[in-house]
């Protein structure tokens, strides 16, 4: 197969470990923990996985271990690194047995119901270090939940002989890791699981998990982008563009993008929520912006938008919460499309129906629809960026006739979210990704289930990042899905009171009306350490201390 000079050449990289994992390990364990919330109800819900003691590796005495089998699979949306994760898993296997194998489950956790698997070579793997993507198993988001799904996969895995399973995933996924952590111990079944933090969008870290991998490098890429973009923009003086950024309901992406290259504006849903602000009150902050900016001569400017923001303006979010339970009705689920439009809107109260009548049509269609397996709204699909310029015009329009306005609006529209997910790891990711596979194997060798890999210290060089694992169930409470009260992961939203957010909430007036842009250009991925090294700047600004 033919590949790139820069594959060819980065194959060659040899991703750093903690120095920890350098060698043989012990597991020092801490003290009982928690879940986050509804403790008494997660306990319930997790006899066997529930309480267990977060545990470190630091470097003890070589044990001889028999050969053991492990599965992995990759869940859910594509983030840069994926493939680091199992050159990682690879290689922690195979140093502690080399007759040990390390199987892959396809298309997501699909593969396991189905049994549908491939095993990993060294020549297969090698064909696969350092690269992105999540081509080398493929991915999906089939949601296991079901004990029928349990008991399929239990068969393949008895099969295949395999020890643990290792499960790639953000917070869904890892909660499903967790139930099935739990079905296999309650039934004796003799099989591990243990998570890994996956999502570009950042919103699945908490105490114990500084950052979910895939976010250096997505915002990387979003950010060399952009500031390509806001270079032309500084050229050509003449386009406002609206730029839309992938990252579900958290902001972390938008923020991270926006301390990468200072634009003029970027809405963080979070603070629309707090502020309880109307989507015209949206709007109208946009339009002042640009409306001072042409005063001052300046008739372009760049703008980003979490592609979440709908969902966090309140009248909205409400209506979201009701369409969320209508739409999880059995009755509801057998309907048309079209069908269940009309079911909708005759089953939501009227004060949401108001709301939903004054949407643009199709945004209200894409409310009203598809969910992803999770019961998620797919925000990808709705074009905010288009909603807000549109909107925008019309009220510089209005101004302009009322005299509050004098200049010229000419919008230009991006969404940037597959271009990223794919990217080929920064060296953070490069090394993050191998270093949680790597500890997942020594988390498997230590007879732990229902964890999550992590590796913390991460903005320290990697020979001091410290690495472990955390019971999934402290990261738990009950929250409202498909209708139901259901354990899930915490999702960590952008903390208003939080280093980045402040940061730039202090900065931010600046970048409006000055031309303040950075230019951070692609990654790299050999030179000095402070152009090929760095971690985020939400990162750096949280750990900071
Ligand atoms: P995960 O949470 O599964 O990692 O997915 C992240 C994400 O990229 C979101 O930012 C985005 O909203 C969604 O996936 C898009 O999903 P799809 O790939 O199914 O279009």
């Amino acid at each position: 197969m033919e590949i790139s000079a820069l594959q060819k050449a980065r194959a060659a990289y040899q991703p750093k470990l903690p120095q920890a994992l350098k060698g043989p390990v012990v597991a020092v364990e801490g003290a009982p923990t928690q879940s986050v919330g509804n403790q008494e109800e997660i306990k319930a819900m997790f006899p066997n996985t529930y309480g267990m003691p977060v545990i470190t590796f630091k470097a003890g005495e070589a044990k001889p271990l028999q050969p053991f089998n492990v599965g992995i699979i990759l869940s859910g949306g594509q983030a840069p690194g994926g493939h680091n994760v199992i050159s990682g898993l690879y290689d922690g296997v195979k140093s502690l047995n080399p007759n040990s194998k390390l199987y892959g489950f396809l298309m997501g956790p699909g593969g396991l119901v189905d049994h549908k698997y491939v095993e990993f070579t060294d020549e297969f793997i090698d064909s696969y270090r350092n690269t992105g993507g999540f081509d080398i198993i493929g991915s999906g988001r089939t949601k296991l939940e079901e004990v029928s799904q349990f008991e399929s996969g239990i068969q393949i895995l008895r099969k295949l002989d395999i020890k643990a399973l290792v499960i790639i995933g953000g917070d869904d996924s890892n909660t499903n890791a967790c139930v099935l952590a739990e079905y296999y111990a309650a039934k004796n079944y003799g099989v591990q699981v243990i998570g890994c933090p996956k999502t570009i969008d950042g919103d699945l870290k908490n105490e114990q998990i500084e950052t979910s991998f895939g976010f250096d490098t997505a915002c990387k890429t979003y950010s060399e982008l952009i500031g390509n973009i806001q270079r032309d923009c500084n050229s050509a003086r003449k386009y406002w563009h609206f730029i839309k950024l992938m990252g579900r309901s958290a902001s972390h992406i938008a923020l991270e993008c926006a301390l990468q290259t200072q634009p003029n504006a970027c809405l963080i849903s979070e603070e629309v929520e707090q502020k309880a602000m109307s989507l015209d009150d949206v709007v109208t902050y946009i339009a002042q912006i640009v409306a001072d900016r042409a005063a001052d001569g300046n008739n372009f400017g760049t703008i980003l938008i979490p592609e979440g923001l709908i969902e966090f303006i309140p009248a909205i979010k409400k209506l979201i919460a009701e369409l969320n339970d209508v739409l999880a009705s059995p009755e509801a689920q057998n309907l048309g499309r079209s069908e269940q439009i009309d079911y909708v809107k005759s089953h939501i109260a009227q004060d949401n129906l108001a709301v939903f009548n004054s949407l643009p049509t199709s945004v209200a269609r894409q409310l009203a629809l598809d969910r992803d397996p999770h019961g998620n709204v797919q925000v990808s699909l709705i074009e905010t960026e288009k909603l807000l310029s549109t909107m925008v015009a019309a009220k510089l329009d209005r101004w302009k006739k009322e005299g509050k306005y004098v200049g010229k609006f000419a919008a230009q529209h991006h969404f940037f979210g597959y271009e990223g997910r794919c990217a080929a790891p920064s060296n953070y990711d490069a090394d993050y990704c191998y270093s949680l596979g790597y500890n997942a194997s020594r988390l498997i060798a230590n007879g732990k289930t229902g964890y999550m890999s992590v590796i913390k210290n991460t903005t320290k060089p990697a020979a001091e990042w410290i690495a472990g694992g955390v019971p999934i169930t402290m990261m738990m409470n009950l929250e409202r899905r498909n209708g139901k009260m259901k354990p899930v992961i915490r999702k960590a939203l952008v903390e208003l009171d939080g280093a980045p957010f402040k940061f730039f909430a202090s900065a931010r007036a600046g970048w409006a009306k000055n031309t303040s842009y950075i230019y951070p250009g692609p990654i790299q991925y050999w030179g000095p350490t402070e152009v090929c090294d760095q971690c985020t700047k939400t990162l750096a600004l949280e750990q900071a201390k």
